[in-house]
C-alpha cells in the first residue's frame, strides 16, 4: 500500500484499534544516527569502513543479534559479545544526546490528551530504556521476553500488560524486523522507516501503511480522534536552521516546471535531519545581500522524476531578475505541509507545487510561523574565514 493512498481508501481497509504500541529506537527517538556514528568508529578500529551497508539488517534487533548482523555484513573476525562490549561503551555516553524524531512529541501528546493507552515495546535492554525515557506507563524491554523481534513475543507481552487483545493494538515501528514481529502478533502496523529511502518499500511490504515520517500519521484512519493542529494548512514543527551555498540542482526547476528551486547540499542539515526528513515544508529564506523571503521546499527523491540523490529544494516565493548560485542561503523551516507525491502528468505536479506556494504564502503570515521572519540567522553573513570563495 502506498503512502499516497487517500484517507478514505485507507479507512475502508483498516479495522479500528484502541491501543498504541510504539517502538522506541528509530521510531520515537533518533538513536539510529547515534548508532551509526558509533559503528563508524568501531569499524575503523577493525580496519573496515562504515558505509551504511547492512543498516536494515541491524535495526530493530536486540544487541547481540544486531552485532551478529554487523559481523556478517562487514566480515569481522570478533564475536558478537566482543563487538558489543566495544560498541556499548561508546553508546552509553551518547544516549543522552538522542533527540525525538519529527512528529513524535506531537503524536504522544495527542494520544495522551485523549486518554488513549500507549505502550513501548523496545528491543533495548531495560536499563538503557530507563536512560532514554523519562516516563511511560507500560514498557516492555527486549530482555523481558524470550525471543526478540521479528518474533511476536514483545508485542504480545505489551498487549497483555495493556490488558487488551492484540487485534486492538496499532504498532508504530521503524524497522523491518519490528514490522514482522507486530504482524506475527496479529496487530496492525504503521511503518515509518527510520532512514527513508527510495527503495525501502519492499522490506516493509507487510505493514498496513508506510509513512515517511510521524508527521504523516492520521489518527482518524485508525478510529482515533483526529489531529487539528494545522495552521493555515501547515503543521508547526520544531524549527530547523540550515544554511549553505546555493548549488546546481537537476536543472529542471525553472525550465520544466517554472518554479526554480535554489538547491542546498544535504550536508547543510544536521546529521539527524539529513537522514530522517522527507516531504514538503514551509519557512523563511534569507540571502545576506538581498533580503528575507517566504519559501516552500521539497526534501526527498522527487518521486515524479525518481532521482538517485536526495535533494533539498527551496522555491523562494519572490521574482529575482538573476541567478544566485554560490551565494549563502539561510533557511528556517517552520512547518510541514505534506509528503512527496507522485503525479501522472507534469501539469498536475506543477499545479500542486503552486498550491503548496499558496499555502506557504498564507500560513507564513500567521503565528507561530510569522515570528521567525525577524530571526537574525537569516541575514547574518558568514565569518570572513568561511566565505573566502
Ligand atoms: P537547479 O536545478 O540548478 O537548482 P533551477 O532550474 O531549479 O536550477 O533554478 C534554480 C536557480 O535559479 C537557483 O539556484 C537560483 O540561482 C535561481 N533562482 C531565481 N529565482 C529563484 C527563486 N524564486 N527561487 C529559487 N531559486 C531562484
Ligand atoms: N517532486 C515530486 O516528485 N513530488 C512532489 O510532490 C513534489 N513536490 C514539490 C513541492 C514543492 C514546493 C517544490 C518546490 C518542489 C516539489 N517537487 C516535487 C520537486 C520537483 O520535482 C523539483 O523541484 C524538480 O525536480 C526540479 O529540480
Ligand atoms: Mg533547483
Amino acid at each position: 500500500m502506498a503512502a499516497d493512498d487517500s484517507d478514505a481508501q485507507l479507512s475502508a481497509k483498516i479495522a479500528h484499534v484502541s491501543h498504541i504500541v510504539f517502538d522506541l529506537d528509530g521510531t520515537l527517538l533518533d538513536t539510529e544516527s547515534i548508532a551509526d556514528e558509533v559503528l563508524a568508529i568501531v569499524l575503523t578500529r577493525h580496519g573496515k569502513v562504515w558505509d551504511g551497508r547492512g543498516a536494515q539488517n541491524r535495526m530493530g534487533k536486540r544487541p547481540l543479534e544486531a552485532a551478529a548482523a554487523v559481523i556478517q555484513d562487514y566480515g569481522l573476525a570478533c564475536t558478537p559479545l566482543e563487538l558489543n562490549l566495544e560498541v556499548l561503551e561508546l553508546l552509553q555516553e551518547r544516549w543522552k544526546n538522542a533527540r525525538t524524531l519529527p512528529g513524535a512529541v506531537r503524536l504522544i501528546k495527542h494520544f495522551y490528551s485523549h486518554g488513549i493507552p500507549m505502550a513501548i515495546a523496545s528491543s533495548s535492554p531495560a536499563r538503557n530504556i530507563k536512560i532514554k525515557l523519562c516516563h511511560q506507563e507500560v514498557v516492555v524491554a527486549g530482555d523481558m521476553v524470550e525471543n526478540g523481534k521479528p518474533a511476536p513475543d514483545i508485542f504480545l507481552e505489551a498487549a497483555s500488560r495493556l490488558n487488551v487483545e492484540p487485534i486492538k493494538c496499532l504498532v508504530i515501528e521503524d524497522a523491518p524486523a519490528g514490522v514482522l514481529a507486530a504482524k506475527a502478533a496479529g496487530m496492525q502496523v504503521v511503518a515509518v522507516p527510520s532512514i527513508p529511502s527510495k527503495d525501502a518499500r519492499p522490506q516493509y511490504s507487510s505493514a498496513d501503511v508506510i509513512y515517511s515520517s510521524l508527521l504523516d500519521f492520521q489518527p482518524e484512519v485508525w478510529g482515533f480522534p483526529s489531529l487539528n493542529d494545522r495552521i493555515g494548512g501547515a503543521i508547526p514543527i520544531e524549527p530547523w536552521y540550515m544554511g549553505g551555498p546555493v548549488i546546481k540542482g537537476f536543472g529542471r526547476g525553472s525550465k520544466l516546471l517554472g518554479t526554480p528551486t535554489a538547491n542546498l547540499p544535504t550536508s547543510a542539515f544536521s546529521n539527524h535531519l539529513a537522514s530522517h526528513v522527507c516531504g514538503i515544508y514551509i519557512g523563511w529564506a534569507g540571502l545576506a545581500n538581498r533580503g528575507v523571503y517566504k519559501m516552500v521546499m521539497s526534501v526527498g527523491w522527487n518521486p515524479y522524476f525518481d532521482n538517485k540523490e536526495k535533494a533539498v529544494e527551496p522555491w523562494i516565493l519572490h521574482d529575482f531578475s538573476e541567478d544566485f548560485y554560490g551565494e549563502e542561503l539561510r533557511l528556517i523551516v517552520v512547518g510541514y505541509v505534506r509528503p512527496e507525491a507522485n503525479f501522472t502528468t507534469l501539469e498536475d505536479l506543477v499545479e500542486r507545487i503552486h498550491e503548496d506556494g499558496r499555502v506557504a504564502k498564507a500560513a507564513l503570515d500567521m503565528n507561530p510561523f510569522s515570528d521567525y521572519a525577524e530571526d537574525s540567522y537569516l541575514t547574518t553573513p558568514l565569518p570572513v574565514s568561511m566565505s573566502s570563495n
